[in-house]
């Protein structure tokens, strides 16, 4: 059957034709386009925007999108998981079960039928999947099972940037696993992490897998799969050692304990010192000797953080600690309120209201620091821990930063990169499965509630990514896996007889061997070909020009620039042995 189907929808000729395709490439960069993927998906033709966040893709965008879906695919099938296609409409009540229809505010899109019953264009389907497994699955013998979906999700971003990188619509791999027992999600988890790596390989992505935070999902510890990119969103940690974490998630090792002998506390006039480079100015001091105070909301609730001076908090170490939904730094109102001082001069001395005071844990370290007086103009120099104030709770709230020792380790420095996240895998546990009571029979009869743990990939973000690493000064430069074509055969001249029959038999020779070639039939000047042809990236070029007479082409690679005169039989071979 699948032969003749080939056969009967022999492919038209037309299809591989740049005379007649739809691959409108452009000249001058988009202004909205900061960053290179962005830009030359657009310059390329690959694809257009429709609106804010949203992308239409265009013959070339969509080919190189199916090559790499494909490999999610193949990489998904080869490990036993298996794809269904769930709707994208969904009925609230799934999120309601969950408790996610309230959670998920402003992200969500939300839709009434004309019955005016509630929808959402689907975010993510821990929900979905959950269900279906509870409706269809009963027994443990047939556990394990990893289900997955290569679907349009649905978000609406705050702020959509980067193309496809942070869209309001884009395509996503996600994969849900039932295990009966946290071993059993280990192993199908451990089974997905080496999914992931044979998937991002065969992308010729270099990627990072990173210890990453959880967020909202819970559970009991996830990864993310990073591509290393200048542009990328987040900052990850690494180490010689192979420690390897997101900023998010990065432990900071605890201060060595400052031994020096407690000074007396001393309230300093500090006028118009609100920032710590004032201070540190007008005290000759660094920022080192300073512990800012920072004042949050969370939830509903005011909370003071302490930090070194130098340092940056970690909201996502802060709000995880407080188990807060929203965490935001409290407003100037609420500080003057609870520091009875202008913005500037809190400290942990003398507040106002009693409200949770945490120290990070590398200030419980330090002796004689300064500290805001909570009064307008003034500081304390020589505050000490224990003596003049105690926090509520020391822990780690800051980043991590280049220079600080690993915390595994503990002898290398950290260094740190920034990348773009192509993919994150969670051990999620029961809050699905106990929320919307997925069990199965165990073996004594028993009602057993799944353990899940859920995959997805940014499949469109992927294809950014990969031209995000896979481009120069000129355009994209495909891997071969993913190339919208692997060959652009391109007559110089149209109008000379020669060169465009020779150039039609190479094209249609390679089409023959399943080679995927397009012809450049354009009444273009050549150099106009030669830029489109680097521009949309082509893998390898075969150009027929002056020595087609003598049965001469020229063979060139775009990856590596070389260019070599050959005979058309040995310029096929080589793009037969460059495409297998
Ligand atoms: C929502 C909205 C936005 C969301 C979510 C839900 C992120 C949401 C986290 C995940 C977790 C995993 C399965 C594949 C892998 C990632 N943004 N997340 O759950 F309703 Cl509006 O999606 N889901």
């Amino acid at each position: 059957m699948a032969i003749c189907v080939a056969n009967y929808f022999r492919k038209v000729d037309i299809q591989m034709k740049l005379s007649k395709y739809l691959a409108p490439t452009l000249r001058d960069v988009p202004a909205e386009a900061e960053i290179s993927s962005h830009q030359l998906m657009l310059r390329a033709g690959l694809m257009r925007k429709l609106a804010s966040g949203v992308y239409s893709y265009l013959p070339l965008g969509l080919r190189a999108l199916k090559k790499v879906e494909n490999i999610v695919r193949a990489g998904m099938d080869s490990h036993g998981a298996q794809e269904l296609l769930m709707s994208a409409l969904l009925p609230k009540e799934y999120y309601e079960q969950s408790g996610r229809w309230e959670v998920f505010g402003e992200d969500m899109f939300r839709l009434k039928d004309r019955g005016s019953r509630d929808f959402c264009l689907g975010p993510t389907h821990e929900e979905i999947f959950t269900d279906t497994v509870k409706n269809n699955i009963h027994s443990y013998k047939q556990l394990p099972v990893t289900l997955y979906q290569i679907q349009t999700k649905y978000r609406d971003e705050r702020r959509p940037r980067f193309g496809v990188i942070r869209s309001r619509e884009f395509i996503m791999k996600d994969a849900y696993s039932f295990d009966r027992d946290q071993a059993g999600l280990d192993a199908s988890y451990d089974n997905m992490y080496k999914a992931y790596c044979s998937i991002f390989d065969a992308m010729e992505l270099d990627y990072l897998a990173v210890d990453a935070d959880s967020g909202a999902m819970g559970g009991s510890g996830s990864q993310e799969f990073m591509v290393k990119s200048d542009i990328g969103e987040d900052t990850i940690a690494y180490c010689t050692c192979g420690y390897c974490a997101n900023e998010e998630k990065a432990q900071c090792v605890a201060g060595t304990p400052d031994t020096a002998e407690m000074k007396a506390l001393n309230k300093i006039h500090t006028p118009n010192s609100r920032t710590i480079d004032e201070l540190v100015e007008s005290l000759n001091t660094t920022a080192k000797s300073f512990a800012k105070t920072l004042i949050y909301r969370a939830d509903d609730k005011l909370v003071a953080v302490m930090l070194r001076g130098d340092r940056e908090v970690n909201e996502t170490k802060l709000k995880n600690h407080l188990g807060a939904l929203e965490l935001e730094l409290a407003s100037a109102d609420d500080v003057v309120r609870v520091t009875g001082a202008p913005v500037g001069f809190a400290g942990p001395v003398g507040l106002k209201e009693k409200i949770t005071v945490l120290a990070d844990n590398e200030v419980a370290a330090m002796k004689n620091f300064v500290i805001g007086a909570n009064e307008g103009d003034y500081h304390f120099e020589n505050a000490n821990i224990g003596r003049d104030f105690e926090p509520d709770f020391v822990g780690d709230f800051r980043n991590i930063t280049e220079g600080d020792i690993c915390p595994v380790c503990g002898k290398a420095e950290i260094k740190t990169c920034r990348g773009i996240e192509v993919g994150h895998i969670f051990k999620l546990g029961t809050k699905y499965t106990e929320a919307m009571n997925c069990t199965v029979l165990n073996e004594n009869g028993k009602d057993q509630t799944l353990i899940m743990g859920c995959y997805g990939i940014g499949v469109s973000r992927c294809l950014a990514a990969i031209i995000e690493q896979h481009s120069d000064e000129n355009g994209i430069v495909w891997p071969m896996s993913v190339a919208p074509y692997h060959v652009a055969v391109v007559p110089v001249n149209v109008k000379d007889e020669t060169q465009s029959k020779l150039a039609e038999e190479i094209y249609n020779e390679l089409i023959s061997k399943g080679v995927e070639a397009v012809l450049d039939d354009r009444d273009e000047r050549v150099g106009v070909k030669f830029k489109d042809a680097d521009l949309i990236g082509y893998p390898l070029r075969i150009t027929v020009g002056k020595k087609a007479a003598e049965g001469i082409v020229e063979y060139k690679e775009r990856k590596s620039g070389d260019m070599q005169e050959l005979t058309v039989d040995d310029a096929v071979a080589k793009v037969l042995d460059a495409v297998r």
